[in-house]
């Protein structure tokens, strides 16, 4: 880390980035804090100059001229100049990047990221990678995402809460979405952030590059539950997620597919879980 950076850790900014494209923020934010701690000191000295230059003991009148020279235009027009190249130069490219450019076809793990109060679920395709179709009707306890067990695809499926398992080095797209209000899915170590809003699929994509364990937070007021809406992202190497791979997959084959033939009867929710949106007790966002 440059000693310029020290100015995010002084103001409490995370030094955990682990992702591919992760110092780009922290660089933008990093310009950002200096240019702001720049303004501030030359607008402070300016403010302090004109509180001792026109004290009412040294001008007792007003003065209609004004100032005459350009200074003060010129000092303007550099700093709307710094904003547009921040602006134009880096920020609107670095958007453009994340939102418009996704890693292609089959490179990329793609993960269906379903939110609720108070938890993320995770859905992967298993073994066969495609995803099994989900429906409201089919959800229950044990089976929170609704997948049809009718669905041959879905026999393999793995569905995960709290817990999100990635490669190293392989790009991830987090297709989100939500069962109830707006969530966000937010990775701070990551620097990757998204809302999950109901009715929409929103994706965000990441490539994490080192190995560990960070929190998942959900970064919108979501309910009265919001403060433990937190959940573990864990970065393994790619014989550890091989692994985990295959416990999930055992595991999805031995119980998920055979244990929840049938739907459960219409209206039955998870306990401690708003039914919908308009029995919730708090608006989303
Ligand atoms: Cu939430």
């Amino acid at each position: 880390m440059s000693s310029l950076a020290l100015i995010n850790e002084f103001l409490g900014m995370p030094s955990n980035n682990a992702s591919s494209h992760g110092y780009q923020i922290d660089h933008i934010i990093e310009f950002c804090h200096w240019f702001m701690a720049a303004l501030f000191v030359g607008w402070s000295a300016f403010f302090i100059y004109v509180l001792i230059r026109f004290r009412k003991r040294r001008q007792p009148g007003a003065d209609h001229l004004g100032v005459k020279s350009g200074i003060s235009t010129h000092l303007e027009f550099s700093v709307v100049l710094i904003e547009i190249v921040l602006l134009v130069g880096f920020a609107i490219p670095l958007w453009a990047k994340r939102v418009n450019q996704f890693p292609p076809g089959k490179e990329a793990l793609l993960v269906h990221v379903v939110a609720q109060q108070f938890s993320f679920n995770y859905h992967l395709p298993g073994p066969d990678g495609q995803f099994g179709r989900r429906d409201i009707s089919f959800e229950n306890n044990s089976n929170p995402l609704g997948l049809d067990p009718n669905d041959p695809a879905g026999k393999d499926d793995i569905v995960t809460t709290g817990e999100l398992h990635v490669p190293v080095n392989r790009p991830v797209v987090a297709e989100l979405s939500s069962k109830d209000v707006i969530h966000d899915f937010f990775l701070p170590s990551m620097r990757i952030a998204g809302d999950a809003i109901p009715g929409s699929l929103i994706p965000v994509w990441f490539t994490p590059v080192k190995t560990g364990t960070d929190e998942i937070i959900c970064g919108q007021l979501c309910g009265l539950g919001h403060y433990g809406m937190k959940g573990t992202l864990v970065v393994d190497t790619p014989q550890d997620y091989e692994a985990w791979l295959k416990e999930r997959a055992e595991l999805a084959g031995g119980s998920q597919g055979a244990a929840s033939p049938s739907p459960s009867p219409a209206g039955q929710q998870p306990h401690g879980q708003a039914p919908s949106p308009t029995a919730s007790p708090s608006p989303g966002g």
